[in-house]
């Protein structure tokens, strides 16, 4: 590892539920669900996140809370308490920024940050066993922390032996780190790609990392190369945090010709979604704002807000209601415009 590039990624243990059992003690040990409402196994909802006991039960993020209440119907089931996560949060984030001046928060619990090697004589060790023990004694939360010489493997090093993990992966020893791992541990190999991988008898990483880049280009194309890069274990270094003035991030597109044709808008709604959410690496966000001009330069713009917005398909569905009331008038376009704002 150079001392340039020492980059640790810290990802808080089951996040949510941590904070439920740090606000009502009596929860611990007990398996703990957050949320929609079970509404006695038939709610609608899906989970938000469950504490490791509720794990050992099969339940996990994302699976319909009505599952997780058949899996496991005596563990405690919480609401999500949004502003409460929100708070802690930001407080762990300025703990970070005690140890690096430049802290690049992904998630409302997750953060990349660089530290210079043997920093007042501390080595990457020493440094995360002081940050996992300010957390803990100020929070009573833990987290995993991986250390490496880019991101994309210190984020499989957090990963990597959760919860209240330390994995340390020296420069040099990525490919070797990586390679008996799942292709899936793999940020940006999801369950359709891993799929597509494991017809092809490729189910390790160091089974994908024996594919040349000329298969994975005529495979996946453009994204052939970062899976060729990715796979032996290289990624980006740089740490890009949102400085306070950056509070909204948005493009627009004006017409060539101001237009009333819905498919036209729609699409070129959705290619700004695209655009602006491709910048975003991971943060999220709670505001989403259209921007319509009509011919003529009068303007309007319709926001919508919530607490934990989901993926980019969501944004789109979220933006067509807001751009939706705007069509119906016939009138003609000469500008759109799609920004977000508001960032967890
Ligand atoms: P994660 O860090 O992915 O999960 P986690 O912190 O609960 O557990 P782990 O120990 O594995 O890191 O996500 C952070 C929080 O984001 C999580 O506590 C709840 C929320 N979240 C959702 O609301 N929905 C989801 O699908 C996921 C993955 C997370
Ligand atoms: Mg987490």
């Amino acid at each position: 590892m150079n001392s340039h590039n020492i980059i640790f990624h810290v990802d808080m243990d089951a996040f949510f539920a941590s904070c439920e059992e740090v606000k009502n003690p009596h929860f611990r040990g007990k398996p703990v669900v957050v949320g929609a409402d079970p509404e006695v196994g038939h709610g609608r909802g899906v989970v938000s996140t469950a504490n490791y006991e509720a794990r050992k039960y099969g339940i996990h993020s994302a699976m319909p809370i009505s599952r997780a209440w058949q899996l496991c119907p005596f563990a405690v089931f919480l609401p999500v308490n949004g502003k409460l996560y929100h708070a802690v949060s930001e407080d762990i984030m300025r703990i970070l920024k005690k140890y690096s001046p430049t802290v690049e928060q992904v998630s409302v619990d997750e953060a990349y940050f660089k530290i210079k090697s043997k920093e007042k004589n501390l080595t990457p060790k020493m440094v995360a066993e002081k940050i996992r023990k300010e957390i803990y004694n100020t929070h009573e939360i833990t987290c995993s922390i991986g250390i490496a010489s880019n991101k994309l493997v210190a984020k499989v090093a957090s990963d990597h032996q959760k919860p209240n993990g330390l994995t340390i992966v020296n420069n040099g020893a990525e490919e070797e780190f990586l390679a008996p791992l799942d292709i899936k541990k793999l940020p940006g190999i999801g369950p359709k790609t891993a799929l597509i991988f494991n017809k092809m008898g490729v189910r390790t990483i160091g089974e994908l990392q024996k594919l040349s880049a000329q298969i994975l280009l005529d495979k996946f194309g453009k994204r052939g190369e970062w899976l060729f890069m990715a796979s032996h274990g290289q990624g980006e270094t740089d740490i890009i945090s949102i400085s306070p003035a950056a509070k909204s991030l948005g493009e627009e597109h004006t017409f060539s010709r101001d237009t009333a044709d819905i498919q036209q808008l729609v699409r070129t709604l959705f290619g700004l979604i695209d655009s602006v959410c491709a910048n975003l690496q991971h943060r999220w966000f709670r505001t989403i704002t259209i921007i319509v001009r009509y011919e003529g330069f009068v303007s309007h713009s319709k926001a919508h807000s919530e607490e934990f917005p989901r993926d980019v398909e969501y944004v789109k569905k979220e933006s067509l209601k807001l751009l939706w009331p705007f069509l119906q008038k016939g009138k003609k376009v000469r500008l759109l415009g799609f920004r977000i704002s508001n960032f967890i």
